[in-house]
């Protein structure tokens, strides 16, 4: 008689226990680990974009009279599609890759090489907020190019 009472008290406790539980797990996933790290929450799709851009800094770049030098001086960039971007070396001197303003990504950080980009080596960013960057090489300021990032377009 007293244990046909005493059950749903206990089966209301022991649900009341896992709700409890359930609902602390989910504020630690969705509020407290985010906060926790410094890095916004970015779409998986804006972080592992399908494709990616390459720039190549052409052989006899650092020629003034020289018309091209980042290739492609301007790029279309969206995101998920091919907001990774490389910056290759190919001439035989080290330039570099330097915002004509200070231009930051809240995920990725400041863009910009650090120090020169040395012959054969490369610099890679990811983008992952819609921008427009004009850049240059500082050794070489008639070096230029832009960078126009844009959500996807459906
Ligand atoms: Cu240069």
């Amino acid at each position: 008689m007293s244990q046909t009472t005493s059950s749903p008290a206990y089966g209301i406790g022991i649900i009341t226990i896992v709700i409890g539980l359930s609902v602390g797990l989910g504020y630690y996933q969705m509020y407290y680990l985010p906060e926790q790290s410094a890095k916004p929450s970015v779409a998986e799709f804006i972080l592992e974009p399908t494709s990616e851009t390459i720039i190549k800094i052409i052989p006899g770049s650092a020629l003034e009279e020289q018309q091209d030098n980042f290739v492609p001086k301007l790029v279309n960039i969206q995101l998920g599609i091919d907001n990774h971007v490389t910056w290759i070396n190919d001439d035989d001197v080290a330039h570099t890759v330097t915002p004509d303003h200070r231009s930051e990504d809240s995920y990725s950080g400041e863009f910009g090489s650090t120090g020169v980009v040395m012959p054969g080596e490369s610099y890679e960013f990811l983008f992952t907020e819609d921008n427009a960057i004009a850049y240059h090489c500082e050794p070489h300021p008639w070096m230029k190019g832009t960078l126009e990032i844009t959500k996807q377009r459906f």
